[in-house]
This record gives structure tokens, C-alpha cells and sequence, in this order.
């Protein structure tokens, strides 16, 4: 596909900040595809044959960040799929959890298309621990348990709000305090971004 057929804007925000759940209100309202890496990750780590499969079940539960050209790759192709799918070529994409740390910032806009904008969920680790810590007890994710989130949140730090900082410096980042009721967020993000979007 062609980078002026596809707008892309990246959801970014700390572990458990909200990130899927305002995806899925944002998907109903906008012509979105939702597209989450970790999703994506742990499809592939399950996938019959992979040859990352162990590699992304050892980063996940560290809370560490797979190798960019598996995460790159497994985003295009899901956005070719979906291009694909559909009858029209032009397509707008929710790309969530994505990218977590500079170099794969600028290789996705480099080779797959650059970002319109950046929605960034903002949330005390307080808030984000404990959220975490009740989908763990449903969610079977190898990840939502004291230790491994202890892991993404200091990764989330060092690696991946430098990310969000860089974007904030160019004008394209859009900031909602993710604290409140989903309901509050979502309604938040909605103004924000016809706001920005012009819609
Ligand atoms: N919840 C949500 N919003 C709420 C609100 N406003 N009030 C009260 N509760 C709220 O929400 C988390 C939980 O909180 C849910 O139970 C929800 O109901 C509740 P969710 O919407 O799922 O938050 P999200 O930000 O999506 O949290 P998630 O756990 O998915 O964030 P992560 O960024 O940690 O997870 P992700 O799947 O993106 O990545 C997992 C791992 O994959 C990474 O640690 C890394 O190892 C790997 N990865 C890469 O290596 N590269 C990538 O590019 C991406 C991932
Ligand atoms: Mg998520």
C-alpha cells in the first residue's frame, strides 16, 4: 500500500493505562482498525510453527520489548490484511502499544508510513498496578503478576516515554489523564481528537 492511502495514529500510554479499552470506543465511533502489538505478539507466539514463539513468551513475561523487525512485520502485514479485506484503498489505523522505543518509531514511519498523531493515556503506575492486578485474576495474561509489572513499568520509563516525549516535542501528541472512568476518558479523547483531526 501506499503511505498517502493510510493515516496512522499511535496509542501509547503505560501498562494497564486503558490503552485496548479506549481503542475499542474509538473503533465504534471512527473508521478505525484496531491494531495492538501485543495483541499481534502473542497471536504469533501461539501460531503452530512460529520461530519467535519462545522468543516473544520470554519478553512479554520480562516485560521486555521484542526485537523491532518481528513487531514491524507482524504491523504490516495486519495493515496489508486489513487493506486487503477491505473494498476501499484508503484505510485509518489505531496502532495500540506501539511504538515503545525510539528506534522503532523511526523505522516504522520510515518504512511503513509516518504517524498523524499520537494519543497518549496518561495514569499514575498506582492506578495502572492495581487495574492490572484485578484483570490478572481473569485475564490469564503471563504478564499481569506483581513481578512482571514491576518489569513493564520500569520499561515503560526508560524506553518507552522517550517515545512520547520526542512526539510531544514535534506538536503530534494528543494527552488524556486516563485516571477517571472509562466512560470520562473516552469522552475526553473524542473531543480532543476531532479537535485535532478537524472532523
Ligand atoms: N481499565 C481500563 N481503563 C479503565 C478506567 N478508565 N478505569 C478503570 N479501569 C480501567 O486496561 C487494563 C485494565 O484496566 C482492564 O482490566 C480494563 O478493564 C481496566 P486496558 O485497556 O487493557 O489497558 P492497556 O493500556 O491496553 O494495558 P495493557 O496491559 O494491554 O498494556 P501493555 O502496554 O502492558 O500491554 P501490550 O499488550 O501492549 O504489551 C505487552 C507486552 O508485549 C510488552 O510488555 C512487551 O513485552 C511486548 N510488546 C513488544 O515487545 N513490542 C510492542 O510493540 C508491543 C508489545
Ligand atoms: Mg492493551
Amino acid at each position: 500500500f501506499s503511505p498517502s492511502d493510510v493515516t496512522v495514529l499511535f496509542v501509547l500510554g503505560g501498562p494497564g493505562a486503558g490503552k485496548g479499552t479506549q481503542c475499542a470506543n474509538l473503533v465504534k465511533d471512527f473508521s478505525f482498525t484496531h491494531l495492538s502489538a501485543g495483541d499481534l505478539l502473542r497471536a504469533e507466539q501461539d501460531r503452530p510453527g512460529s520461530q519467535y514463539g519462545q522468543l516473544i513468551k520470554d519478553c512479554i513475561k520480562n516485560g521486555e520489548i521484542v526485537p523491532m523487525e518481528v513487531t514491524v512485520a507482524l504491523l504490516e502485514n495486519a495493515m496489508k490484511d486489513t487493506i486487503t479485506s477491505k473494498s476501499q484503498k484508503k484505510a485509518r489505523f489505531l496502532i495500540d502499544g506501539f511504538p515503545r522505543k525510539m528506534d522503532q518509531a523511526f523505522k516504522f514511519e520510515e518504512v511503513v508510513c509516518p504517524a498523524r498523531l499520537v494519543l497518549f493515556y496518561d495514569c499514575p503506575e498506582e492506578t495502572m498496578e492495581k487495574r492490572l492486578l484485578e484483570r490478572g485474576k481473569t485475564s490469564g495474561r503471563a504478564d499481569d503478576n506483581a513481578e512482571s509489572i514491576r518489569k513493564r513499568f520500569r520499561v515503560f520509563i526508560e524506553t518507552s516515554m522517550p517515545v512520547v516525549n520526542h512526539y510531544e516535542k514535534e506538536g503530534r501528541v494528543i494527552k488524556v489523564d486516563s485516571t477517571p472512568s472509562p466512560e470520562e476518558v473516552y469522552k475526553d479523547t473524542r473531543e480532543k481528537l476531532i479537535k485535532k483531526l478537524g472532523e
